[in-house]
């Protein structure tokens, strides 16, 4: 680590940044100890590190004096893997960050302006147990609200249960493409792509939409690379110029949240120059099914659908064996039309031409028709998406579903370097899921079901009085954040348990320390799957100051409700019971095994690129492609058609006075709100920017650092105004994620729109918040410093 003290000790903006931080003393004692190599304190441990940006890296690191003084990464069996990014190495100072929760806390001004008394674990846990029984005893347990951030590796669900809570670890966040996509492929959750990212060295074509993979899929970079020197064509679709978009083939800028349009004509290009795969879609899909002109819902004998066989000229059950389906022709069942999903779909899709998407997009036409002929003719084709830009939509359904459909089409769905879906935390791959801890079944534990989905709490009246967070999710999973704490402060209590002191922290009534990934009690806790691997965490040092695993944490606050002994003992117990699973990738693979193997096995699978689909057997309920859904008539959606955002477009009256389209793209610097706090990394960008274009500045008077509002009817912020000429005119961005105090005020929840669509509550996973379909105004209120 000499690079990272030299740079720490010699920058001159460190000096700032610490001293606006907190004191530096500390990170300075012990690094200067590099010198005692041979140390006999010297410990080398294995961990993993769980911050989300997907990454799930593992570590070697070496401990000396009980401080964390090495980081390095650990080898892989599969060694493409054993990389580490700056994120990962600058753990070493903040695990002993000034910003670390100590002790247990106790809120001492009013809720939001975080200020707080220390108190001591039994005070804090009695306090909170005493108040939960009270609520379960008046209101039942779904008055407790139970949430995690993601990297939290250990919710604590199991305790949870036992309440009858309401909890959730996922909702409106990355599943609105995925959401819609499901209807068509029946993928879950995240709606992952088909393929892994190592297959597309076999892919020619590969879209981009939308998806900043060198930032957000760092460690994926090199096959991203190797498709490229493999000869695919990789093609960025993105508003603005990414990090990711330097590397492409081609790039093709597009107006914010109109992608649905652009596939839209995909499509339509398709059917017109029958770029169609008619065996794949006779086979695999439901194109032949048969669309009732009455009332719009596919023809049924009983509960069977129904297809035209042209071998018998009648209609037959669509998976008879034998049969020869229709996907075209004029039939008619009892005098009422049918006409077959496919050529109901082209008719759809008529109007949808390259000149009609090019008015929406703002991509000129024959671009447009270029790249439907690249995709569709070029050999296999990928069109995948991280969850950070056209995920975070009001409609951002209808694209997950337009682009199963344009994936369907041109059969590049099951198929060796095709795929659909998200491509971020490298996914998909092998995998096992998890059991949870098996809870005896005579006591009537278990979950409240949801009332409502997860992002609709602060809004919409519920029973809700008591919410206990880990992490930092009342700030980064609800936009719109002054109606978040106008319910944060209706509430009874409120409990947070974190490392550091974010945003959700300050609203907390009682705060509970937690350790990092590198500090804990036992040799093997928690467990994780990510690109194929298993890992798990050994202690590394002792728990700073007084903080406790989540595990802990929840074994003593069970113990105060007197519900402990239903708990594992010990995570290496919990450990054992998830890994005792007759799931074939986990065969062979024990807590025992792991220790041997530096915390990390490769899980017992073939050593292929990871391809779902190959049988062309789909999760759906025909367990075919399904083209039209019978769901979501109702919102007169059969097919996916393009709608306006409903917030960020010119059409909005609000446009007038608020003309920005507001983005939050996800950054390198951070994973979401970790990092915030990084001091090595507050060196290199030390406070949020708005990001904007010289054009949209210079309209507004705004030079290069100036101190700028940037606001709507919902709240504002201020931060410095950064000249970025590769943003997208008409749009700006602050990167997600920052806490409050580095911003000059507010904070980027305060103007995110949280309406949620109708349409996506009947969707697997709800509606999605739609964080960048939000506009905004920028007015300067200081100048550069
Ligand atoms: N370093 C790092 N890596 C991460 C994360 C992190 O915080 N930090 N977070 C992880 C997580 S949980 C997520 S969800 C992913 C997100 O991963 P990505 O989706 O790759 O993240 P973003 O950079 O937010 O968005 C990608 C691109 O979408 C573009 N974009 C914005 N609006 C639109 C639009 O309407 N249409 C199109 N076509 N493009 C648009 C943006 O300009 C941006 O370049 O990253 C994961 N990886
Ligand atoms: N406006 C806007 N908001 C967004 C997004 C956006 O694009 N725009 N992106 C969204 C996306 S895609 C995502 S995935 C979410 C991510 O948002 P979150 O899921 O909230 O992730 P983080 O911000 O990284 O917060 C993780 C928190 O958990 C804490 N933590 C780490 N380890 C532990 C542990 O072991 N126990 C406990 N108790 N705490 C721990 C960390 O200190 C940190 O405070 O943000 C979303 N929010
Ligand atoms: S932040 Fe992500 S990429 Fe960086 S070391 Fe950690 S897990 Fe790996
Ligand atoms: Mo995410």
């Amino acid at each position: 680590m000499g690079l990272s003290r030299r740079v720490f000790i010699k920058t001159g903006l460190a000096g700032a940044a610490l001293g606006a931080c907190g004191a530096l003393p500390p990170v300075a004692r012990w690094l200067r100890r590099s010198d005692a190599a041979t140390d006999p304190q010297e410990r080398v441990a294995y961990t993993y590190h769980p911050p989300n940006c997907g990454g799930r890296c593992s570590f070697k690191c070496t401990a000396r004096d009980g401080k964390l003084v090495k980081i390095e990464a650990n080898e892989w069996p599969d060694k493409r893997h054993s990389l580490i990014c700056l994120r990962g190495l600058s753990e070493l100072e903040r695990v002993y960050s000034p910003d670390r929760i100590k002790t247990p806390l106790k809120r001492a001004g009013e809720r939001g302006e975080g200020k707080f008394v220390p108190i001591s674990w039994d005070e804090a846990l009695t306090t909170i147990a005493n108040k939960l029984k009270e609520l379960k005893d008046k209101y039942g347990g779904k008055s407790i609200y139970l949430k995690a951030s993601s990297g939290v590796e250990h919710p604590m669900f199991s305790l949870g249960a036992m309440l009858g809570v309401q909890m959730t670890n996922a909702g409106g966040i990355d599943i609105g493409i995925s959401g819609g996509l499901n209807q068509v492929t029946g993928v879950g959750l995240f709606g992952p792509m088909n393929n892994e990212v190592t297959d597309w060295v076999n892919s020619k074509t590969i879209l981009m939409m939308g998806c900043n993979f060198l930032e957000t899929a760092m460690t994926d970079a090199q096959f991203f690379y190797d498709a490229k020197e493999a000869g695919a064509k990789i093609i960025s679709i993105d508003p603005s110029y990414s990090t990711t978009t330097t590397r492409c083939d081609q790039w093709i800028s597009l107006r914010p949240g109109t992608d649905t349009a652009l596939i839209l004509a995909l499509i339509n290009q398709v059917f017109v120059n029958k770029w169609y795969n008619e065996e794949y879609l006779r086979k695999n899909s439901t194109a032949p099914f048969l669309i009732r002109a009455d009332d719009k819902k596919l023809l049924k004998a009983g509960d069977k659908f129904l297809v035209m066989d042209k071998n018998t000229g009648s209609f037959q059950p669509y998976d008879t064996p034998g049969i020869q389906p229709e996907l075209e022709g004029d039939f008619s069942a009892d005098g009422v039309k049918l006409q077959t999903v496919f050529a109901a779909l082209r008719e759809h899709t008529k109007g949808n031409t390259p000149a009609w998407a090019s008015k929406i997009t703002e991509v000129p036409e024959k671009v447009i028709a270029d790249l439907a002929k690249q995709y569709a003719t070029a050999g296999p084709a990928v069109v995948t998406w991280g969850w950070g830009g056209p995920d975070k939509w009001y409609h951002a359904d209808s694209m997950g579903r337009a682009a199963g459909i344009l994936a369907a089409l041109t059969g590049n769905i099951g198929r060796i370097g095709g795929g659909v879906g998200a491509c971020n935390h490298h996914l998909p791959g092998y995998f096992a899921p998890f059991k949870g801890w098996p809870l005896p079944k005579d006591k009537g534990f278990g979950p409240a079901k949801p009332e409502m989905p997860a992002p609709d709490f602060p809004y919409k009246p519920n029973s809700v009085r008591a919410v206990i967070i880990q992490g930092n999710a009342l700030n980064q999973w609800q936009a719109n954040a002054n109606k978040t704490a106008a319910w944060l402060k209706k509430l009874d209590l409120v409990v947070v348990v974190d490392i550091f002191q974010n945003d959700s922290v300050n609203y907390a009534d009682i705060v509970l320390p937690t350790c990092t990934n590198f500090e804990m009690e036992y040799d093997s806790y928690n467990l994780q799957i990510r690109r194929n691997h298993i890992m798990t965490m050994q202690k590394v040092i002792d728990p700073l100051y007084e903080s406790k695993t989540d595990f802990q944490i929840e074994k003593e606050l069970a113990a105060k409700l007197g519900l402990d002994q239903y708990l594992p003992k010990t995570p290496e117990d919990l450990n054992r019971a998830r890994l005792n699973d007759p799931a074939p990738p986990l065969r062979g693979i024990t807590v025992e095994t792991l220790k041997a193997n530096r915390y990390i096995q490769r899980l017992n699978a073939p050593w292929e690129p990871f391809r779902s689909n190959m049988n062309q057997v789909y999760a759906t309920p025909t367990k075919k492609i399904e083209l039209y859904s019978e769901k979501l008539l109702s919102f007169n959606a059969g097919f996916p058609s393009y709608e306006e955002p409903q917030e960020a477009s010119p059409s909005n009256p609000l446009f007038k006075k608020y003309p920005l389209q507001f983005s939050q793209a996800h950054t390198r610097y951070r994973a979401h709100s970790s990092f915030s706090n990084a001091r090595w990394i507050l060196q290199i960008i030390r406070e949020p920017k708005v990001e904007m274009n010289p054009r949209d500045a210079q309209k507004r008077g705004l030079k290069n650092g100036d101190l700028v509002e940037v606001f709507n009817d919902r709240g504002k912020f201020q931060a410095r105004y950064q000249a970025t000429p590769e943003m997208r005119p008409g749009s700006i961005r602050v990167s997600e994620g920052w806490w409050s105090k580095y911003f000059a005020a507010g904070n980027l929840q305060n103007v995110t729109n949280s309406a949620l669509n109708p349409r996506g509550y009947p969707l697997i996973h709800g509606p999605v918040i739609p964080f960048n379909d939000t506009l905004v105004e920028v007015k300067k209120v200081g100048g550069a410093n």
